[in-house]
């Protein structure tokens, strides 16, 4: 009995159910509506759910009735029901340097945005030095990787890459919205393949076919 709770977007929550896909679970997605506000930012918690929240932050699981947060510790946790870690530990720890500085890259932009773009040295910062660095360092990793295949380590996908594609198409396409740049990755065909290869791979392809228009 699993039930996920976020805003009606993409966001963070997208790559949980990336990876609920990929274990072929039923789950219930709740989107909870941000009280008919236009725009996706700032997020308020909708009134009453705080009651829900452990942390007061979205996205939520819960299973059979327990309340968790946090996104990477829910994906970690279904990465291990549904096997999607990699096999050795030192698999995970590749993979997870990648998760950590997708998430330090999502950081700086979250922080940008929080400024509401009145810090033009930050935007300008992030835009021209931090997000640039950050993907030729993601092409560069990729292109050296150990493993033949399409995804990080190799030819069996863990919620590593799935976490790589989802927030940076998403994040991206966020700063594209909000900030007039997005990450280009465009550019770089070793990251396209990354994240093509994610959004190929059977069950996701089917979500994002279904998935409400967000
Ligand atoms: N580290 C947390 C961050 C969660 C977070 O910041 N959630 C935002 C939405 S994306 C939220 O619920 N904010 C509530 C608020 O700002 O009122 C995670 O990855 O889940």
């Amino acid at each position: 009995n699993i039930r996920l709770t976020y805003f009606n977007y993409r966001g963070r929550a997208e790559v949980i159910r990336y990876v609920l896909a990929v274990g072929g679970v039923q789950y219930e997605d709740i989107r909870v509506d941000l009280e008919g506000k236009p725009t996706r930012d700032p997020v308020t918690v909708p009134q009453g759910s705080e009651r829900r929240l452990p942390f007061n932050q979205f996205p939520t699981l819960e299973i059979d009735g327990e309340v968790f947060c946090q996104t990477k510790s829910i994906c970690r946790y279904l990465a291990t029901l549904f096997d999607l870690h990699g096999e050795t530990a030192k698999d995970r720890l590749y993979s997870e340097m990648v998760v950590e500085c997708v998430d330090d890259l999502v950081n700086d932009v979250i922080k940008m945005r929080r400024t509401k773009n009145k810090e033009q040295r930050l935007f300008g910062e992030l835009i021209n030095t931090t997000a640039p660095r950050a993907i030729s360092s993601f092409d560069n990793f990729i292109k050296n990787k150990p493993h033949d295949g399409p995804y990080l380590l190799g030819k069996r996908i863990t919620w590593a890459d799935m976490y790589f594609a989802a927030f940076l198409v998403n994040v991206g396409g966020y700063m594209e919205t909000f900030m007039g740049g997005g990450f280009g990755i465009e550019k770089y065909p070793r990251i396209v393949n990354l994240i093509t290869a994610v959004e190929n791979q059977p069950a996701i392809a089917d979500w994002i076919q279904r998935r409400p228009v967000t």
